[in-house]
């Protein structure tokens, strides 16, 4: 059983909430989720007192430092995604990014970076296939 964070977009927007929800169900049949707050489809992204994002940066920072790799759902650009896509890979931990092209077109800081393990997908059943094919691994 391995420790996931899973990162998807909170303030880039939540249209893709649905599908956090899923991939962290899916995951938990086997394995830890740190981050199961990014499927809740109910978040108040609006929020935003400097004490409140100063205690988020602090728990997540101390949620990356615990995981022994990080999962992402990158079709709706986030910044805060893209901070801690970087963070893993400064401590030399896994990174895999799924993103659907048809929806989006991914930044080339992340397309062109070979350290990230990258599964482009263009439906939930395709998504869902790549996701497994990810976990057996693990
Ligand atoms: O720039 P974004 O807000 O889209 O960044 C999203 C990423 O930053 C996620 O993967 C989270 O790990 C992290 N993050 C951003 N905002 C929060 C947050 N807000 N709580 C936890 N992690 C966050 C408070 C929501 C609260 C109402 C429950």
């Amino acid at each position: 059983m391995k420790t996931i964070y899973f990162c998807g977009s909170i303030r880039g927007g939540r249209e893709n909430a649905t599908t956090y929800q899923k991939m962290i169900h899916h995951i938990q049949q086997n394995h830890n989720v740190l981050t199961e707050h990014i499927g809740n489809t109910n978040l108040n992204t609006n929020e935003q007192t400097y004490d409140k994002d100063k205690h988020i940066y602090t728990t997540d920072i101390n949620l990356l430092n615990q995981a022994d790799l990080l999962i992402a759902e990158c079709t709706i650009p986030s910044l805060g995604v893209g901070y801690e896509l970087c963070y893993l890979e400064q401590k030399g931990k896994p990174v895999h990014i799924f993103y659907n092209p048809t929806k989006c077109n991914l930044s080339a800081m992340i397309k062109g970076n070979n350290y990230f393990h990258l599964y482009p997908y263009t439906n939930e059943e395709e998504l869902f296939t790549l996701l497994d094919e990810l976990l057996k691994t693990l």
